[in-house]
C-alpha cells in the first residue's frame, strides 16, 4: 500500500496526566504547564508519552532564577525574597517560537497549530557546600544529573533591598561558588569511574584507556575548571559523556542585569561574557523582572511594547530559541490543512529517523522524502509552485535533515 501522510496519528488534546514528569513539583501540574504559551494563543497539542529535552535553571539563591521561570513559563512559582523559597523543583513545558509557523499557518490555515516544545526546570536551592551536603545539598546536584543542559544565571543587577548570599554583587565569584559545587560532585563521579576502570583493566587492558582519559578529567576538576572545557576527540567527548558529569553539559550564562541599566559595558555583565567566552560557552543578558513583566502582557501590548523599545522579539524569545539550539536541536516542518507542526530533532539526524518523530511506521516503511526548504516555498508562494520551480527534492534514507525543511514523508508498510 502506497500512502501519503501529514496528519499525526495519537494525538491527544493536553492530557497533563499523559506527561511524564521526572522531578517531583510543588504545585497542581495544570498550573506548572502553560500550553497556551504567549508565542501563540492557539492551543498547543502534546503526543502521548513524549520525552521532552530539559534545561534546568540554576544559579545562587536570588539571583532571580524564578523570575525567570515565571517569564519563561507565565507561571507562578515562587519569587520571594529569601532562600530557598522554591523547594522543589518546578517543570514548565515552553513553545519555542517560530516566525516560520506563523507563515505556514497563514498559507494553509489548518486546525492545529504545533510548535516545538522544551522543558525549563527551576532548580533552586544550590549554595556554597551543597556537594558536601550543606543547604539543600545533593538533592539538587541529583536534580541537575537529570537535565540536558543547564541555565545559569548570574546577578548582575544592584539592589539594596534584595538580600545576596554573599553580601555583594560579583558574578565571577558567584559563578565560581556554583562551579565548584558542580566540579566537586563530578570529581566524586569521576574517582568511582577511575577505581572501576582500573579494576577493569586489570582482564582488559583495553580499560587503560579509559582510565588514563577520566584521570585527565580528573586534573581539570582539580584545577577548578568544568570537564566542557576540555578539548577532546569525539571518542573522547561520547566516552566522558557517559559518566553523565555535571560540569559537562552544555551552558548558557544568563546575566540578570538590572531593570535601570541594561549596560552591555558595566564591569559586571563583561566579567560574565569573558568568563563564558574562555569556557567556549553561551552568554546572554536579560533582565528577567522586566521580562516577566512583557510576559503578563497580552499580544498586542506585547507587540507595542517590543516595538517601543525598539526591539523586533522579547529577550525571552531569544532565550528560548539559544537553549533550543545549546540542545544541538532544529526543527523540520510539516504543513498542511489539518495541521502545521514543528518536530524536533537532533543536528544531523537522517530522514527515516526523523520521520520516526511522527509514527514508527514513517520510520520503518520509509521511501523518500519530499523536501522544500522554508524559504524557497515562501518564495513561491505555493507547494504546487515550489513543485514547479523544481525546489520540491525527493530525497532517500541518507539524507540529512535542515532546520526549516518542509517535509512530507513517504512510507510504505
Ligand atoms: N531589581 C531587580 N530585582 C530582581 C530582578 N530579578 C529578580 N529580582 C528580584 O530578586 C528577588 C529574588 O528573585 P527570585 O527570582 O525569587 O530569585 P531565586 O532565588 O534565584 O529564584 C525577587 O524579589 C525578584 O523580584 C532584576 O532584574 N532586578
Ligand atoms: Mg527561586
Amino acid at each position: 500500500m502506497f500512502r501519503k501522510s501529514l496528519s499525526v496519528p495519537n494525538f491527544e488534546k493536553t492530557e497533563t496526566t499523559a506527561l511524564k514528569i521526572p522531578v517531583p513539583i510543588e504545585k497542581p501540574r495544570a498550573m506548572c504547564y502553560n500550553y497556551n504559551v504567549s508565542v501563540c494563543a492557539r492551543t498547543i497539542y502534546v503526543l502521548k508519552g513524549h520525552e521532552n529535552m530539559k534545561l534546568g535553571i540554576v544559579g545562587l539563591p536570588n539571583v532571580g532564577k524564578s523570575t525567570l521561570f515565571n517569564a519563561i513559563t507565565n507561571t507562578k512559582a515562587e519569587a520571594a525574597n529569601y532562600p530557598f523559597c522554591t523547594i522543589e523543583p518546578n517543570v514548565g513545558v515552553v513553545a519555542v517560537p517560530d516566525e516560520r509557523l506563523d507563515v505556514l499557518a497563514e498559507m494553509y490555515n489548518p486546525d492545529k497549530y504545533t510548535p516545538a516544545v522544551i522543558e525549563f526546570v527551576d532548580i533552586a536551592g544550590l549554595v556554597k557546600g551543597a556537594s558536601k551536603g550543606e543547604g539543600l545539598g545533593n538533592k539538587f546536584l541529583a536534580h541537575i544529573r537529570e537535565v540536558d543542559a543547564i541555565l545559569h544565571v548570574v546577578r548582575c543587577f544592584e539592589d539594596g533591598n534584595i538580600v545576596h548570599v554573599d553580601g555583594s554583587v560579583d558574578p565571577l565569584r558567584d559563578i565560581e561558588t556554583i562551579n565548584m559545587e558542580l566540579i566537586f560532585a563530578d570529581m566524586e563521579a569521576v574517582d568511582k569511574r577511575i577505581l572501576r576502570a582500573e579494576k577493569e583493566a586489570k582482564g582488559d587492558k583495553k580499560m587503560l584507556v579509559e582510565v588514563a582519559l577520566f584521570k585527565r578529567v580528573k586534573e581539570v576538576l582539580e584545577g577548578g575548571n568544568c570537564a566542557r572545557t576540555m578539548d577532546l576527540t569525539e571518542e573522547e567527548a561520547a566516552l566522558v559523556s557517559s559518566a553523565n558529569l555535571l560540569t559537562m553539559k552544555p551552558v548558557i550564562y544568563v546575566a540578570n542585569m538590572a531593570d535601570s541599566a541594561f549596560d552591555l559595558t558595566s564591569p559586571q555583565y563583561l566579567a560574565v561574557s569573558e568568563f563564558a567566552k574562555k569556557e567556549h560557552s553561551e552568554v546572554l543578558p536579560i533582565c528577567a523582572r522586566m521580562e516577566e513583566e512583557i510576559s503578563e502582557l497580552e499580544e498586542e501590548e506585547k507587540a507595542m511594547f517590543l516595538e517601543d523599545m525598539g526591539l523586533s522579539e522579547s529577550g525571552l524569545a531569544r532565550l528560548i530559541k539559544k537553549s533550543y539550539s545549546l540542545l544541538g536541536l532544529i526543527s523540520y516542518l510539516t504543513a498542511g490543512p489539518q495541521e502545521v507542526r514543528a518536530w524536533t530533532i537532533k543536528r544531523g539526524t537522517k530522514a527515516p529517523q526523523a520521520a520516526g518523530k511522527i509514527h514508527s511506521d514513517f520510520e520503518r516503511g520509509f521511501i523518500r522524502a519530499e523536501v522544500v526548504a522554508f524559504t524557497d516555498l515562501t518564495a513561491c508562494g505555493t507547494y504546487t509552485a515550489a513543485k514547479e520551480k523544481g525546489l520540491v527534492r525527493s530525497e532517500g534514507k541518507e539524507y540529512v535533515m535542515n532546520d526549516g525543511d518542509v517535509v512530507l514523508f513517504r512510507f510504505n508498510v
